[in-house]
């Protein structure tokens, strides 16, 4: 497994004697995905963090972190400039303006394409390759261009915006194929996958059913798999002794306040931290708390630091703090403590089992995971979580105090009821949201978006790759054509030979695709055996989408000028009286001559008798043969068909031949595909002409056009024609509804 995401998940500095130091990065992906990829081997791709850096791969825990170096100019025009200036606020609800430069764009591809370039290098052959989030939109199409063979999964961290606010985006059409290219897309809401759905739809033509999207030639699975934390892990860390008495110790600290009102988010301005601070200073300004009774400890993780918007916002909180605290704190007691720092594992449970209140009050936020780990954190039950509507977690952790943060009153409101809540219900609450964050964890997810994933392997793919050229394009040729008849032979074509023809059973893979196929408007679908109907429906069961011959097409059940037959009638397999008496009296003259001869097996069929030499002496085989040429077979009236190691006799003039052309004209196809292995077969291939294809399953002369070499590869064929006759039949229908 590989998985690509802007950061590797740690940061690696060149040490001065050249070496490399690893230290993890913070971050909501490395959160969530450090803990499953420590249980897996795999290589991670993804910038180390510093500009103009170039490292050497290297392993830790089983893990090869790949890095990829980029520019300085890189990192202000991809990463700075469109990643976190153009789409990160555009699809946060465009809280912030976006900007739209055209060299950020570029920077943007061309960062894109050397992450794709790697993947493609580092992947075994068929690996799963997981690229994550806004940074890397591009690479599934990309890479997918490189290497068809791996199995690509993308998930999108934050939120996909509505077309109102995505069709803003110049390169709109660009990020949508870019998409595209990956086999499962997974959202954090249903919303999102709504979002992009109806996008890809009316941008692109997309069709869709349900959330597949129909995109050159594949299917796309489009879907939500809302992220979470390791609940296990942050739980038992809450429990340990440690941080319980960190946590004690920081309410003594702080003068053992009442009430602690804690914020932790990366200095954001979708994270809403002034939509709080705004919230308790009216609070503390109408004294309800008052500063005696409540404190709020805001931490915030440095976070694009050289971004114009996030140091006006920086400099805003800042402002907001430090005026709360002058017109409210006391001496030794301020109202709020700000701490600008990223802060260990440890310390952050600390403070999450500490705090009375958790706010979170994002404008806009994919899931939030902060709200996640403060509910873990909280082993004893106890703690009030304030939670905005518009962070996927909202979705999940209904039993939170939800708000609206733009409505300062209902804010402030929700702030009060969180201060004042009674123990019992707080209690009630978090039992209620501990419930859902412990039982829909980390691996929860990864396994639901993995599992997902490995349910998209596109076999049709996997089929193409095992078929010769010439065929994949008579292929792609024919299902052009407007109404297509596709015939087989049934031995040694859908069912591999075997020595008692009683047991010959069809490989279910072609049978589905056979039966895929019928369902095709405009295409008709029969399996042309020689041997008998009954035989024949015994063998492929529930006929109701495949016609049936047998006897090289002297049974034939009736058929409809639609395509559809009716299955209880057996049409054209009455015999005339006088081939009835020709009948019988070969039977008698065909015992005769076998007799003599172990191992030699007749078998009867309605409209004649098929002699069988498999089982019997070279010697034997040929002295029967000649038997039966020199006298039967030259009966007015007989008909000797020659197959492998069989011989037919029949008493109706009919090959398969004719009985594909009858069942052409009779459904006035266009173009006819027929697929043998048999001698019997050539009859059906010579009767074939432009468009027309001839499919020969194994060795020997042929008059077919291609040929392939198993039953097996005959499923592959019938599968790569399902998926590009459903393609065209498509398109036939929309030029023939004029759309
Ligand atoms: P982020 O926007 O980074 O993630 P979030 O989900 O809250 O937001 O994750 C932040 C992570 O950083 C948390 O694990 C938190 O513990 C950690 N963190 C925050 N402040 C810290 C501090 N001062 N010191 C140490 N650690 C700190 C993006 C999306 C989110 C989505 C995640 C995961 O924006 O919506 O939930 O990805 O998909």
């Amino acid at each position: 497994m590989v998985v690509l995401a802007n950061r590797l998940p740690f940061d690696l500095e060149q040490q001065p004697d050249g070496t490399t130091k690893a230290r993890q990065a913070p971050g909501g992906l490395v959160t969530a995905l450090a803990p499953i990829l420590s249980r897996r081997e795999g290589a991670w791709i993804g910038w180390p963090g510093s500009p103009g850096v170039e490292l050497e791969p290297t392993t830790t825990d089983g893990l090869t972190l790949q890095p990829i170096a980029l520019t300085e100019s890189e990192v202000d025009d991809y990463y700075e400039g469109f990643s976190n200036a153009t789409l990160w606020p555009l699809y946060h609800d465009a809280v912030a303006p976006s900007e739209f430069h055209r060299p950020w764009w570029d920077a943007y591809r061309l960062v894109n394409e050397r992450f794709a370039q790697r993947a493609a290098e580092v992947a075994a052959p068929n690996a799963t390759v997981w690229i994550h989030d806004y940074q890397l939109q591009l690479v599934p199409q990309m890479l997918r261009r490189l290497r068809p063979d791996v199995r690509i999964g993308f998930f999108l961290h934050i939120p996909f915006p509505p077309a109102e606010l995505f069709n803003r985006l110049p390169w709109r059409r660009q990020i949508l194929t870019g998409l595209l290219g990956a086999d499962l897309i997974g959202f954090q809401l249903p919303g999102g996958t709504r979002n992009f759905v109806r996008l890809a739809k009316s941008l692109l033509d997309v069709p869709t059913s349900g959330g597949l999207l129909h995109y050159d030639g594949r299917t796309i699975k489009a879907g939500a798999f809302p992220i979470s934390i390791d609940s296990a892990a942050q739980s038992a860390l809450a429990a340990t002794p440690e941080v319980h008495e960190a946590a004690r110790k920081l309410r003594a600290d702080l003068g053992n306040p009442s009430k602690i009102i804690l914020g932790v988010d990366r200095l954001d301005y979708t994270k809403g931290i002034d939509v709080r601070l705004r919230a308790f200073r009216e609070l503390l300004a109408e004294k309800d708390p008052s500063v005696d009774d409540a404190v709020m400890i805001q931490i915030a993780t440095p976070s694009r630091e050289r971004l114009e918007s996030y140091i006006k916002m920086r400099e805003g909180i800042e402002r907001q703090v430090g005026s709360l605290n002058g017109d409210y704190g006391k001496i030794g007691r301020p109202a709020v403590h700000y701490l600008h720092q990223s802060l260990p594992r440890e310390e952050l449970a600390a403070f999450y089992v500490a705090a009375d209140v958790m706010t979170v009050t994002p404008l806009r936020d994919g899931m939030n995971l902060v709200a996640k780990e403060y509910v873990a954190c909280r082993v004893d039950g106890g703690g009030t979580l304030l939670l905005s509507e518009f962070t996927g977690a909202a979705r999940e952790l209904r039993a939170a105090l939800q708000v609206n943060p733009y409505d300062t009153d209902g804010v402030k409101d929700g702030l009060r009821a969180a201060l004042t809540m009674t123990s019992v219900a707080a209690r009630r609450q978090m039992r209620s949201l501990r419930r859902q964050v412990l039982t829909h964890d980390v691996d929860r997810w990864a396994a639901a978006f993995l599992s997902s994933l490995e349910g998209t392997r596109d076999h049709v793919a996997d089929a193409r790759s095992r078929l010769p050229i010439d065929v994949l394009e008579a292929l792609s040729e024919i299902s052009e054509t407007e109404r297509l008849l596709v015939g087989t032979d049934f031995d040694g074509t859908l069912a591999p030979i075997v020595d008692d023809p009683a047991t010959a059973r069809a490989l279910p893979e072609a049978v589905e695709a056979l039966r895929s196929l019928a369902t095709i408007p405009g295409t008709i679908v029969a399996v042309i055996s020689g041997r008998s109907l009954a035989d024949l429906r015994l063998l492929l069961g529930d006929t109701d989408s495949l016609l049936l011959i047998g006897s090289h097409g002297a049974e034939v059940a009736s058929v409809s000028t639609d395509g559809s037959q009716n299955p209880e009638h057996t049409g054209r397999s009455e015999l005339p009286p006088a081939a009835a008496t020709r009948l019988a009296r070969l039977r008698r003259a065909l015992q005769g001559i076998t007799s003599e001869y172990k191992g030699v097996k007749l078998e009867p069929k309605p409209t004649g008798i098929a002699v069988h030499l498999r089982g019997a002496h070279a010697e034997d085989a040929r002295a029967v043969t000649t038997a039966i040429e020199q006298d039967p077979a030259t009966w007015p009236g007989v008909h000797l068909l020659r197959g492998k190691m069989v011989l037919e006799l029949t008493v109706v003039a009919t090959d398969k031949g004719r009985a594909l052309q009858a069942l052409a004209r009779e459904n006035h196809c266009t173009a006819t595909m027929f697929i043998g292995d048999d001698i019997t077969d050539e009859n059906a291939f010579l009767s074939l002409s432009s468009p027309d294809v001839g499919v020969k399953v194994g060795s020997g002369t042929t008059a077919a056009d291609v040929r392939i070499a198993d039953p097996a590869r005959v499923a592959d064929l019938l599968h790569v024609l399902d998926a590009a006759r459903r393609r065209a039949s498509t398109r036939l229908s929309r030029t023939a509804s004029g759309v």
